[in-house]
């Protein structure tokens, strides 16, 4: 295989392993050939006049057998193509949230094609002929068509993190056969889960009269695309390896001492709409009424990591959250025992696997996710001879690989209030069966699984 070429809105150093997620999976593909990485420098600058660069400027640099190569932004196209488009369009249809998609776009669709098209003319210089091409994500959707338009004719493969979603709520997209022919430039189309795929097949079918052409090829607007599931893992030895580490140990112990008498609860999100945290704490107030049990003893231990907060619908979900909290540490609080704490700022990451050990059950409850790592983050660092319990959305992708979680709808208070107690209370060798079992499959089709798997299915397929 040639040079690896990645592609995403942000950059990260991949010599930072605190950076997670994403970062740590193509840091993984990216040093066994060597590669580049290439993507939005995250400063929002002045447009350019008299000897100021402005957007577009180009910085390189070397971290280790990687090269970055990031382009600054105006501040403009960062409020529209980022904040105006890809967030409150993209992302809340994506998430099924009509209700908060801004459709009313104008500027904001015009920055997005410009900045697609600024990234196509900033990489193509950069490119040699035998490079593989990987974009990931919905902020650039359409780059590989941008970057053929320009004459580009390397493989070229997308992965999108988020869900897609069924094709009637991708349809109330106005762009939305823009957005999905521009999907057919590319040789290999990746998704989190089987119900995304099933969407993309339903979706082509149905709304592009495109022909099925074997298990994972479709024919529409005059090219073949590949599309498969291919379920982003994490890490499982990096993640308990950061468990060793001082900080992870740190934090275990200082959790165990303060809430010796306890049990705890943990759930760790960004502040997001998608991530059913409202729903959450009205499940866990129901614990605390129909389960009086768990009164000064279950605690709620919520890290809310700040994101998009200039975005309306974000800020709209900060105040809600802190209502909620209040009222319930108003209701049940008692001077030696807060059910729910709070936190709304960011945590080391190092710090991340100490919580997780320390917590009895994880509250996973997304309303949709693509696929949500922090599941699996969970599972990985676990003492596998006390392990907690995973309570997980049944609509999150992540669903679809772990099944000995216990599954719940985060609609439905009750039932989810049902699970937790459920999960405060198994006994044992259940947990261990479960956790095992868990366990084996987040090893199995962990990060390096999912990018080797990808990378090797990308250089199998045949587009045009
Ligand atoms: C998108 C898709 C898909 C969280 N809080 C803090 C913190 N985190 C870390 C977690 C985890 C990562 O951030 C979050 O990953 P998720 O998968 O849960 O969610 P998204 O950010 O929405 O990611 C998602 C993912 O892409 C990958 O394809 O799974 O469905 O939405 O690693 O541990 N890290 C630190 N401080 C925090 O406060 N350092």
């Amino acid at each position: 295989m040639g040079r690896l070429v990645a592609v995403s809105n942000r950059v990260a150093d991949p010599r930072n392993h605190a950076a997670g997620g994403l970062a740590v999976a193509l840091a993984g593909a990216l040093s066994k050939t060597g590669g580049l990485w290439f993507g939005w420098s995250g400063r929002a600058v002045e447009p350019s006049h008299g000897g100021t660069p402005g957007e577009g400027e180009l910085h390189l640099s070397q971290a280790g057998n990687v090269t970055l190569a990031t382009v600054d932004l105006s501040r403009e196209d960062y409020e529209t193509y980022y904040l105006g488009y890809s967030n409150g369009v993209l992302w809340p249809v994506f998430h099924y949230r009509l209700d908060l998609a801004n459709f009313d776009v104008g500027s904001n669709l015009t920055a997005y094609r410009r900045v697609n098209q600024l990234f196509a003319r900033k990489l193509a210089p950069l490119l040699k002929p035998d490079d593989v091409i990987w974009i990931h994500d919905y902020h650039l959707i359409p780059l590989a068509a941008d970057l053929r338009a320009i004459g580009c004719g390397q493989r070229i493969g997308f992965f999108l993190h988020i869900p897609l979603p069924p094709p009637l709520i991708l349809a109330a997209i106005p762009q939305h056969e823009w957005l999905m022919r521009a999907l057919f430039a590319y040789d290999l189309l990746g998704f989190q889960s089987q119900a995304d795929l099933d969407h993309f097949s339903r979706y082509v079918q149905g709304e592009a009269g495109a022909e099925p052409m074997g298990e994972y090829r479709f024919r529409a607007f005059h090219r073949t695309v590949r599309a498969q599931a291919f379920p982003i893992g994490i890490d499982v030895d990096e993640f308990a390896e950061l468990g060793r580490g001082e900080e992870a140990q740190e934090t275990y112990e200082m959790m165990l001492a303060q809430y010796a008498r306890r049990r705890l609860l943990l759930g760790i999100d960004r502040l997001d709409y998608s991530k059913g945290l409202p729903q959450r704490l009205k499940a866990f107030h129901t614990l605390l009424t129909e389960y009086p049990e768990n009164r000064s003893s279950a605690t709620l231990v919520q890290i809310a990591a700040p994101s998009r907060e200039s975005v309306d619908a974000y800020a709209d979900l900060r105040r809600e959250m802190e209502g909620i909290t209040g009222a319930i540490n108003g209701e049940f609080g008692e001077l030696d025992w807060m059910p729910v704490r709070y936190i709304h700022r960011s945590t080391s990451r190092r710090r991340l696997p100490g919580l997780c050990r320390a917590s009895s059950v994880a509250l996973v409850t997304p309303l949709r996710d693509g696929m949500n790592l922090v599941a699996k983050e969970y599972i990985a660092a676990q003492d596998p001879d006390d392990p907690g319990v995973l309570v997980l959305s049944r609509f999150a992708g992540a669903a679809e690989q772990l099944k000995e979680a216990l599954l719940v709808n985060p609609y439905d208070t009750r039932a989810t209030a049902q699970a937790i107690q459920q999960a405060l209370h198994m006994p044992l060798a259940e947990r261990r069966a479960r956790h095992q079992k868990l366990l084996e499959g987040i090893r199995h089709q962990d990060v390096h699984w999912w990018s080797s798997e990808y990378l090797r299915t990308l250089m199998e397929a045949e587009g045009g």
